[in-house]
């Protein structure tokens, strides 16, 4: 597989110094410009800044790239028509010389490729509300059960089923691992009604528990689920009339597909009026920090 790496990761992988993943679709779908382009360069700085090497993944113009250059990064976050690939449309779009930003799925396929095992992200995709009628899965969640990458998110966003998200995971064999507390974090806010399967209170226990996986030979990777600070989340009770205000808009107008999840977090973020889009980047640059301290004790680990 051809692999495009930025001079940084290339030092850094030569070097077989901590690399830290992160998707590209929180920029391209995730968030308007211009504040998605300044929020990708700040958790960058962040991993730098906490002793790891930031790798941003997309395809452009059908070369997969780990780790993008700054004017890659600038560009990518003002295109438009940039697709949205996850692990059923990777391959299309690198063989057809597509440009395309990628998922959680698609990350960790990418990150796995080039030797990463911690990626950092917001939050994952999950099963919807109303998957029972729409079998509406993200394609992340069987992606954490069969490739070996560790995911830093702030659980999972409240715009999903959160319950069906958890029983999926389990039955599927993936650990989920709330950092430092007893609940499962959910996205805008720290704590949810739902206990987390998993707590571990050090990145050291979360690195043993990855190795030990590998060593037992099971595949997949692990979810940490890591509280959003407390000073920058959104309460639940604020923002669940919000969330069925925006997943009822999406079921009138027929969204369906990939479009989702873009379209859920764009209608809350205009009725939030842009409280959630702080709240999304106080957490991506919190979950930055703690991968690339999981990842310095991976490299310690792993020697
Ligand atoms: N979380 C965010 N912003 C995002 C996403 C998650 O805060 O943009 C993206 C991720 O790329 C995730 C994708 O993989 O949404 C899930 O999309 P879907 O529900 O269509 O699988
Ligand atoms: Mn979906």
């Amino acid at each position: 597989m051809n692999i495009t790496y930025s001079s940084e990761v290339s030092a850094a992988k030569a070097e077989a110094r901590p690399i830290v993943a992160l998707e590209s679709t929180i920029i391209t779908h995730g968030m308007p410009y211009p504040r998605n382009v300044e929020t990708a360069a700040l958790v960058e700085q962040d991993i730098r800044d906490a002793g790891a090497t930031p790798a941003t993944i997309a395809v452009i113009e059908g070369t997969l790239h780990v780790g993008l250059e700054a004017d890659q990064l600038k560009a990518l976050g003002q295109a438009q028509n940039v697709a949205k690939v996850s692990r059923a449309d990777m391959a299309a779009c690198i063989a057809t010389g597509g440009t395309g930003a990628t998922t959680v799925a698609a990350t960790m396929i990418a990150a796995h490729l080039a030797g990463i095992a911690v990626f950092a992200t917001g939050g994952i995709g999950g099963v919807h509300k109303g998957a029972e009628s729409t079998f509406d899965i993200s394609a992340d969640l069987p992606e954490l059960a069969q490739t070996p990458v560790n995911v830093i998110a702030a659980g999972a966003k409240a715009i999903l089923d959160l319950p069906k998200t958890l029983e999926f995971l389990e039955t599927n064999g993936v650990p989920v691992i709330a950092f430092g507390q007893d609940s499962l974090p959910a996205f805008w806010s720290a704590q949810s009604d739902l206990k987390a399967p998993l707590r571990m209170d050090d990145t050291a226990s979360i690195a043993r528990a990855f190795v030990t996986r590998q060593a037992m030979g099971l595949p997949g990777g692990q979810l940490i689920a890591n509280p959003i600070p407390e000073t920058a989340q959104i309460k639940s009770d604020v923002l669940s009339p919000i969330i069925a205000q925006a997943q009822s808009e999406a079921d009138t107008q027929g969204v369906i597909g990939k479009a989702v999840t873009p379209f859920l977090l764009q209608r809350i973020f205009e009725l939030t009026e842009g409280r959630s889009l702080e709240a999304n980047i106080a957490l991506v640059r919190n979950n930055a920090k703690l991968a690339a301290q999981i990842a310095q004790e991976l490299t310690a680990l792993q020697g």
